[in-house]
């Protein structure tokens, strides 16, 4: 009796807690039933389970990796189902168990939508719900709407789903079924030109802010997708710039065909990964002791004909055409700029483009007398090092931009131009302020552990993401808060 009595109570105890939505004796009367079954990290596929019953677990962090799903029980009435998988995006819809998503890769699944399909779709409603990591259950998603996250990185660990009369009442809908982290590429979108500014796609003064990353054929370690989300989740980062070295050891030039096959590669991951984080970013033709940029003018027409049809379609590159042109005269850089620009501009007509000026990207005010020939979303490159140039340059650029000269710092730090010695703070202030008068967009030089003054990175971390205060260099943590604003 004292057994009973207990099991009584458990049994009334789990119908309590048993969702009131939706009524189980609507579904049951409608004869459809809708079956899953998921795959799971560590344990493969479960059992199917249906109407509304969890597939998945919760509590134990296991992410869902694939799914199937099918309808029965209603003569005209299918469904089709798409997943959208961990670096790899939105797959096409998949029907009647196909398996939609992966298996034995260890991607997780962040987000679903399903859809009724059939000449009796329109008298039914297919709800479903997700339980995702670090947010629970979320709310239900209905007919097609999209359940999960886009854009935060995290995986799906369960799912319920039901199919309902049309118009059945189902509680729960009110809350949200998504969440849809927005980007800066989200926000912002395409960037042009207007007088010395750069604008957003909305028209309103735009910043661009971030890092450049050291030599790709050096340090290609840092150019990965969860460093550039840790600068800008933690620091509000919205552009990273990837140095092609051209001249220098294993530079582009100067190294063999294999050579300029991984740097095309580094190139491309860090493209894709700023892509898929809707950030911006620069592909920076990198020369420094090549210091005129007709020395390379011939592999620079075929880089920048081949990346501009390359990433065509992806709004957030940005092409500096040439570091940092030194020993050298603007009208020889300009020559230099008038045959690579309509390069880029036959296959990206809009992009950024960035064109660096002589003396190592210092001598902007000399670019007004006489610009490039085609000045469509074109930006002159201003590098300064803090403890090095003070005063005298940065009347240089006051002076360009009086004269309208669109300018972009697309390199600096505040320590000497060496990379190294002293960082100059009061100087880095000036700069700092110089920045904020003129909405000037920057990346700081560089994203690496080198033992030099201008790594942000402290050279005894070897973390190549999710760095702490405490593992930044002096120079990393004054470009944080420079960043952070
Ligand atoms: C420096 C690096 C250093 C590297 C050197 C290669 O910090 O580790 O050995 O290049 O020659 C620039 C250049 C940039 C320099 C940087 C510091 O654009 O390539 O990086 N700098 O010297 N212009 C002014 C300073």
């Amino acid at each position: 009796m004292k057994k009973i009595s207990a099991i009584l109570v458990g049994i009334m105890l789990v119908v309590a807690m048993l969702p009131l939505y939706p009524n189980k004796d609507i579904v049951k009367a409608s004869g459809v039933t809708v079956s899953y079954n998921t795959h799971i990290q560590d344990y493969g596929w479960l059992s199917t389970v249906s109407n509304g019953q969890l597939s998945g677990s919760t509590g134990q962090s296991k992410r869902l990796e694939a799914i199937q799903i099918k309808v029965s029980g209603v003569e005209g009435l299918g469904i089709k189902y798409k997943t959208h998988i961990q670096n790899i995006g939105w797959q096409d819809y998949k029907t009647d168990n196909q398996v939609s998503g992966t298996t034995g890769r260890s991607l997780r699944l962040e987000a679903i939508q399903i859809v009724l399909t059939g000449n009796q779709a329109d008298n039914y409603d297919v709800y479903y719900q997700v339980h995702v990591q670090n947010y629970g259950w979320l709310g239900f998603a209905k007919n097609g709407e999209m359940s999960g996250t886009s854009g935060l990185s995290l995986r799906l660990e369960a799912i319920k789903i039901y199919v309902v009369p049309k118009g059945t009442v189902i509680q729960g809908t009110n809350t949200t079924a998504s969440i849809v982290a927005t980007t800066p590429y989200e926000r912002h979108g395409r960037l042009s030109v207007k007088g010395t500014d750069l604008v957003d796609q909305s028209g309103n003064r735009f910043q661009l802010k971030g890092v450049s990353t050291h030599g790709l054929a050096w340090f290609p370690q840092y150019v990965n997708q969860d460093a550039f989300k840790t600068l800008r989740d933690g620091w509000g980062a919205n552009l990273i710039r990837l140095a092609n070295y051209t001249q220098e050891y294993n530079g582009y030039c100067t190294g063999d065909n294999n050579n300029r096959q991984r740097l095309e590669n580094v190139i491309d991951t860090g493209v894709k990964a700023t892509y898929n984080l809707g950030m911006y970013c620069i592909i920076d033709w990198h020369i420094l002791s090549d210091g005129n940029p007709n020395i390379h003018r011939g592999e620079a027409i075929d880089f920048f004909n081949r990346m501009s049809a390359k990433y065509k379609n992806y709004g957030n590159v940005i092409y500096e055409i040439c570091n940092e042109p030194n020993n050298v005269s603007w009208n020889e850089v300009k020559s230099y700029a008038d045959a690579v620009i309509p390069v880029i501009r036959a296959n990206s007509p809009n992009a950024i483009i960035i064109v660096g000026t002589p003396t190592w990207s210092q001598d902007v005010d000399q670019v007004a007398a006489n610009p490039v020939n085609n000045p469509h979303n074109v930006m002159y490159a201003m590098h300064f090092y803090a403890a090095t140039h003070g005063d005298y340059i940065r009347n240089k650029l006051i002076t360009a931009h009086n004269a309208n000269t669109p300018i972009f710092i697309s390199e600096f730090s505040i320590c000497d131009a060496s990379g190294n010695g002293n960082i100059d703070y009061g100087s880095a202030e000036a700069w700092k302020n110089l920045i904020k008068q003129y909405n000037l967009s920057y990346a700081g030089w560089s994203l690496c552990n080198k033992n030099e003054s201008s790594a942000i990175i402290k050279s005894s971390v070897s973390k190549t993401s999710n760095w702490t205060d405490s593992e930044l260099s002096s120079t990393g943590l004054w470009l944080k808060h420079l960043v952070k604003g």
